[in-house]
């Protein structure tokens, strides 16, 4: 997984989903060039999902918000308690995207009917009282890609956030409790149509020759919910890293440990950037230890993958005992997981196979994580990793203004809260960037403005208001049109 941090990347990103400047958290913020996952036939017959992907890559899966949204579907409002995980659910809002002329109408439906109910799986599971926003493309992809998927940003240092670690977008609005960026889906994932070998049906059923296109879809899911960790080898070299090119560690590596049961992050045994590192990194299974895992797996720890042993395979040239950049360590161990009701997560899926749940292991792994309680104390202890130094931590400022409803009918209500400000214009655009200034009879009020929406209309249901104020300052929201 590669990580840009030059603002040129975020430009880029941003001028195809819609120019809108300024950035409350920019100081604590990355733009993920690319944690997309990418899916390709491997030549064992399965799909090999590698966590991974070019620049080039990432331009192109984030210029499909320039292109024209033929169908926008809205998940199920709050659903209702289904596992015992998730207390209150999570709303996940879904923008269906058809880029492939030749996918027909009937066909795009059934794969979105699909990919919605891998939605409202992950929607039961995981508990957020912050709407995840995801858009999902369907598009003609070349002939060895079956599709990508990921967060868009990640983030550290905000109040909400174990300190000093990184998280992927969706997990730090839900420990933040706001939209950290209220411009941009949360996750992006794509997948092929020329693909013939899908299955899009939802009853498990998966013919022995197809892939199950739902769990593919519930997979992706998982790692642009936060199922990824920043741990990498170079495999000319043998040095072992993480921190995405920053020495701050992600907050799945904060719960990996090696089998001697070390933290990974012990500078004094392993460090960033070292050979020890890249040692243990090679050396097999390392085990997630929060908590909840460690009750899920009877103390054992969830394994997770990092390499293709060759005492198990015999030596195959090029796969086994080396680093295999995305499906080494942001999935867990293939041997011990793959049959299981836990395989869901494992790099390689076989054809036949259908999972209709993450399995108690990645859920619990995703309550250690922070996505259902608390952020977890014991990690937050953790001296093992202080980042860089030991500078206080950069938090930013929350703002006070509240915008509701959302999702809304035709207006809304902006409260200013404390801030003493004045509107000079405010700005509706959807999600190709197409958009217009609101008349200022539109805008009502001075506290607690009414904003009328009702005079913008376009076939998408998401929007983005961007609120103008007389100092020059900007904020923007984004909004959901209900039905
Ligand atoms: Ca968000
Ligand atoms: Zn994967």
């Amino acid at each position: 997984m590669n990580i840009k941090t030059t603002p040129q990347m975020k430009n880029l990103i941003f001028l195809c989903l819609m120019a809108i400047g300024s950035f409350s958290y920019a100081q604590v913020s990355q733009t993920l060039s690319a944690p997309v996952s990418e899916l390709k036939l491997n030549d064992k017959g399965e799909i090999a999902c590698t966590i991974h992907a070019n620049d080039q890559e990432a331009s192109l899966h984030h210029s499909m918000g320039s292109s024209e949204s033929v169908l926008t579907a809205r998940s199920k409002d709050k659903i209702t308690i289904k596992s015992k995980k998730g207390p209150t659910g999570a709303q996940i809002f879904v923008d269906y995207y058809n880029f492939d002329p030749s996918f027909s109408m009937e066909d795009f439906i059934v794969a979105a009917t699909s990919f919605q109910s891998a939605i409202d799986i992950w929607a039961s599971t995981v508990s957020s009282d912050v709407p995840i926003f995801v858009a999902a493309a369907f598009q003609p992809l070349d002939s060895g890609v079956l599709g990508s998927a990921g967060p868009t940003f990640i983030y550290n240092n905000i109040e909400g956030l174990e300190r000093d670690t990184w998280y992927g977008n969706a997990l730090a609005d839900k420990l933040t409790g706001q939209d950290l960026s209220p411009e941009a889906y949360d996750i992006v994932a794509r997948f092929s149509t020329v693909f013939p070998n899908w299955y899009f049906g939802t009853d498990g059923n998966t013919p022995a020759g197809d892939y199950d296109f739902r769990s593919v879809v519930l997979h992706e899911l998982g790692h642009g919910l936060g199922f990824f960790g920043s741990m990498t080898v170079d495999n000319s070299s043998g040095v072992g890293s993480y921190g995405f090119g920053s020495n701050l560690p992600a907050i799945y590596d904060r719960l990996a440990y090696s089998a001697d049961g070390k933290s990974i992050l012990k500078e004094n045994r392993y460090g960033n950037n070292s050979l020890e590192l890249g040692d243990l990194l090679l050396s097999g299974p390392l085990t997630s230890k929060g908590p909840n895992t460690k009750k899920a797996t009877k103390g054992k720890g969830a394994q997770i993958f990092t390499i293709v042993d060759s005492e198990i395979t015999g030596p195959i040239a090029g796969l086994t005992d080396v680093w295999l950049p995305g499906s080494s360590y942001s999935h867990l161990d293939f041997f011990s997981y793959v049959g299981t009701n836990n395989g869901l997560m494992v790099p390689f899926l076989s054809r036949g196979v259908a999972f209709e749940n993450p399995g108690p292991i990645v859920l619990a792994m995703f309550d250690d994580m922070g996505w259902n309680g608390k952020v977890n104390r014991e990690v937050q202890e953790n001296n093992g990793n202080k980042g860089i130094g030991d500078e206080p931590s950069a938090i930013a400022s929350k703002s006070t203004m509240i915008l509701s409803p959302n999702p809304f009918i035709n207006t809304v209500q902006l409260d200013l809260g404390t801030e003493k400000r004045s509107i000079f214009k405010a700005t509706v655009l959807d999600v190709n960037g197409i958009g217009s200034d609101l008349p200022s009879s539109s805008i009502q009020g001075s506290s607690n403005i009414t904003i009328d929406m009702s005079s913008f209309k376009t076939k998408s249901n998401l929007y983005f208001l961007k609120v103008t104020f007389d100092s020059g300052e900007t904020e923007t929201f984004k909004l959901y049109r209900g039905q």
